[in-house]
């Protein structure tokens, strides 16, 4: 046994701290000590077994480390490197060749499946296999296998304790407001829901120079935290909301992100953009049948678009780097929002979370 993992043995858990055998990496692989690792909504709908998750598996798509061995052919990263752990792609596809990874076509069996195309795993107990590869990664261990392609070196001196949600949850808020939704100064913003994500969509607000920032969020604690971040106004989701936005942006939004995936109020976003306003969905509904009823001839009149958004349109090559130099000049404060937990705490990490006591927490390994 070379490593200990938070084990899913079945479906919403919980987890288990168990030792694992994790293999040597193969060819264009990197195996990351990982220090730190994020916990992402994505996570715990993956864990509940909806999504088709063999059991036993290791889950976690956020994670940081430094790099412990590369597989033959990798020449991007060497061993003693930190690095931070994002989503997988295979840089072969038409929307890869267009730097749009988020959109790979292999996206769901390279992300989503925890499992390679021959079936094969890296991580083994007691000699068994057990489900790994989640977004490339499984990083809710001491040791992980990614790619070469979904690691991204970052300076000696980062507090990977602090970057490791970089990797999902920051760069999709942020990224979605920033490159998907293209916000320009001066503009009127709108996001549903101040959790991770939703908070990092104002922090990109901020650095866009957005004139308005109106969060939508049910939790006092949140909103709070919204209007330190940068929200200019925040409202409690309560009652119709396109009037309430209306009230304080008459002529409406010129961008509406949902981070929140809950539908009495993204259904209310054709209602509060602007002529030309921008809906950006990236929060997943709890249902595959959940449906945004779109008024068309409003809609035609308004010149609206909506459109669905993975990762924030992240290149990570390009984008992480964009994202730990706004953390080092201060404009992504997302330490303010982050609760660390050691390995050993995932579970009480999650039922933290799912009570509204942390907003991203994030694991610890020594
Ligand atoms: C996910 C959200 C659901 C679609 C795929 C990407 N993002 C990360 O957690
Ligand atoms: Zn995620």
């Amino acid at each position: 046994m070379n490593a200990i993992a938070a084990v899913l043995n079945q479906p919403d858990g919980p987890f288990s701290i168990e030792a694992v055998d994790v293999a040597q990496p193969q060819a264009g692989e990197v195996r990351v000590a990982i220090k730190a690792a994020g916990i992402c909504h994505t996570d715990l709908v993956v864990a509940s077994g909806a999504m088709g998750l063999q059991f036993p598996a290791i889950l976690g798509h956020e994670g940081a480390g430094i790099v412990d061995a590369v597989g033959e052919g990798v020449t991007g990263v060497k061993p003693g490197d930190k690095v931070l752990l994002t989503f997988n792609s295979c840089g072969a596809c038409k929307p890869c060749q267009r730097h749009e990874p988020a959109y790979c076509s292999h996206f769901v069996p390279l992300n989503m499946i925890a499992a390679r195309g021959d079936g094969s795993s890296r991580v083994t107990r007691d000699g068994k296999q057990i489900s790994d590869n989640f977004f490339g990664q499984s990083s809710f261990a001491s040791l992980a296998i990614a790619n070469e392609r979904n690691v991204l070196k970052v300076d000696d001196g980062a507090d990977l304790a602090v970057l490791a949600p970089l990797g999902c949850g920051i760069q999709t808020g942020v990224g979605g407001v920033l490159r998907s939704l293209g916000a320009k100064a001066g503009e009127a913003l709108v996001v549903l829901g101040a959790g991770a994500v939703g908070l990092s969509a104002v922090l990109g607000g901020q650095i866009a120079g957005c004139a308005t920032i109106i969060v939508i969020e049910p939790q006092e604690g949140r909103r709070t935290l919204a209007l330190q971040l940068g929200a200019t106004h925040v409202l409690d989701g309560q009652g119709d909301m396109a009037t309430a936005v209306r009230g304080i942006i008459p002529e409406g939004a010129d961008i509406v992100i949902d981070t929140s995936g809950f539908m009495p109020v993204v259904v209310q976003s054709v209602n509060m953009i602007a002529n030309r306003g921008r809906i950006g969905l990236l929060g997943v509904p709890g249902s595959l049948d959940a449906a945004l009823p779109v008024p068309v001839v409003q809609f035609i009149t308004q010149g609206g678009t909506v459109r669905g958004i993975i990762e924030g349109d992240s290149e990570p090559e390009v984008f992480l780097p964009e994202l730990t130099a706004h953390h080092k000049a201060g404009r992504l404060p997302i330490e303010t929002f982050i609760k660390t937990y050691r390995l050993d705490q995932i579970n009480e990490a999650i039922d933290d979370a799912h009570h509204g006591k942390c907003v991203k927490a994030v694991l610890l390994i020594d």
